[in-house]
């Protein structure tokens, strides 16, 4: 199936709530929201509003900033929650049911048919009310089959904008989301939906095959931030869909600010940037064997699939490595404007790397190796 037009629903100020450490004060929230905005998400998801006092204040603040992301939030499938998301003046709402046998009998207790009627009310009223509305199965992997593209199809019939699959508990394989996605996308006219948790970090594949398969939004959260180990992550699943189509992805986003939104989270949850996080961890542009810096040097394309000045970050080269190679050494003269004869480079490399044995050399230590072999010619 030819993948169609795809869109981010960001829920760092949703999802994002419910990591250990993610607890945002209205200021930060609206920090967050302008960020995600500037940034381009077309969606913003937020807590539901019967959370807290506060919640229902982000809800209808963040609602009123006039934002070109469309703000939605998330409740329950119920009419009392329902209302108090459609009084914030909220764009959409996201609707929540736990379908999965494991998840009703510690729910709700109710059958299909009766989640079918109990969610045609609710949303019928939310539609009335002039909003987008979603309806999502909790738990979609672990739910029987049959059931779901029941309530699927039902819910679509009633006249919902999407159809939400979440893989609650990160159990998905890529393959099996590709197939319940298709098999949705059989049932249902409306939009569909992928949350993917990453308990078993298939979260960027996960969402990668569900657009394949006809999914149309993707949720994401800055970092990954979510419940446990969270979910789906902005940037790594941009630089999936990067790889794809680059032109499409840097017209729709505003890429470059990517490590300005992982540096904004990690500083409110005080988490720090992980240092193999996708794009702007520290080491995700540093190249150190001597093999890989002589090809950078020549194509960066040889050794990195995205080229970094795309997402606003800078690639590291570390040359004074044991694992370092002489043209490392050579390139590094030549960038400090220093004329040293082939042998005069292997040999400060082979000095390198026998120093190196105790130990990385800065930068400013290979540059002196380097200024002082200038100082012996002279
Ligand atoms: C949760 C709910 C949820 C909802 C996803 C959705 C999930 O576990 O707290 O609304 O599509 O992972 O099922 O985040
Ligand atoms: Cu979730």
């Amino acid at each position: 199936m030819r993948p169609r037009d795809w869109h981010i629903i960001d829920s760092t100020l949703r999802e994002g709530e419910q990591f250990a450490l993610g607890n945002f004060k209205l200021a930060d929230k609206i920090e967050i929201a302008k960020a995600l905005d500037a940034f381009g998400v077309e969606f913003i998801e937020l807590t539901t509003p019967v959370a807290s006092p506060e919640s229902r204040k982000a809800c209808e603040t963040i609602s009123g900033l006039g934002l070109k992301s469309k703000i939605l939030t998330h409740t329950r499938t119920n009419m009392h929650d329902a209302k108090i998301a459609v009084d914030c003046g909220v764009y959409g709402v996201d609707l929540l049911f736990a379908t999965s046998s494991e998840l009703r009998s510690v729910s709700h207790g109710k059958d299909i048919e009766a989640i079918i009627d109990h969610s045609r009310e609710v949303i019928e009223y939310v539609k009335a009310a002039g909003c987008n509305v979603r309806f999502s199965s909790e738990d979609t992997f672990r739910s029987d089959k049959r059931d779901l593209l029941k309530i699927y199809a039902a819910v679509d019939m009633v006249g919902v904008n999407r159809v939400g699959l979440a893989d609650t508990v990160g159990v998905a394989t890529p393959n099996q989301v590709r197939e319940l996605v298709a098999d949705v996308r059989a049932v249902v006219h409306c939009d569909i939906e992928f949350h993917g948790h990453n308990d078993t970090g298939c979260a960027i594949a996960n969402a990668f095959e569900a657009i394949r398969a006809g999914a149309t939004h993707i949720d994401t959260s800055i970092l990954g931030i979510g419940e446990r180990n969270g979910i789906t992550p902005l940037g790594g699943f941009l630089a999936r869909m990067f790889t794809q189509n680059p032109q499409r992805l840097a017209k729709k986003y505003n890429l470059e600010m990517l490590p300005e939104l992982d540096a904004m989270i990690a500083r409110m949850t005080g988490i720090g940037i992980p240092f193999n996080n996708y794009l702007t961890g520290a080491f995700a542009y540093n190249h150190k064997a001597g093999m890989h810096l002589k090809a950078i040097y020549v194509n960066p394309g040889a050794y990195e699939i995205i080229p970094p000045e795309a997402f606003g970050v800078k690639r590291r080269l570390q040359i004074g490595s044991r694992l370092t190679g002489h043209n490392a050494i050579a390139e590094r003269a030549k960038e400090l404007g220093l004329s040293l004869s082939r042998d005069e480079i292997k040999s400060i490399t082979q000095t390198v790397k026998a120093l190196a044995d105790d130990g990385d050399l800065d930068m400013n230590e290979v540059d002196a190796l380097l200024h002082g072999a200038v100082a012996v010619n002279a």
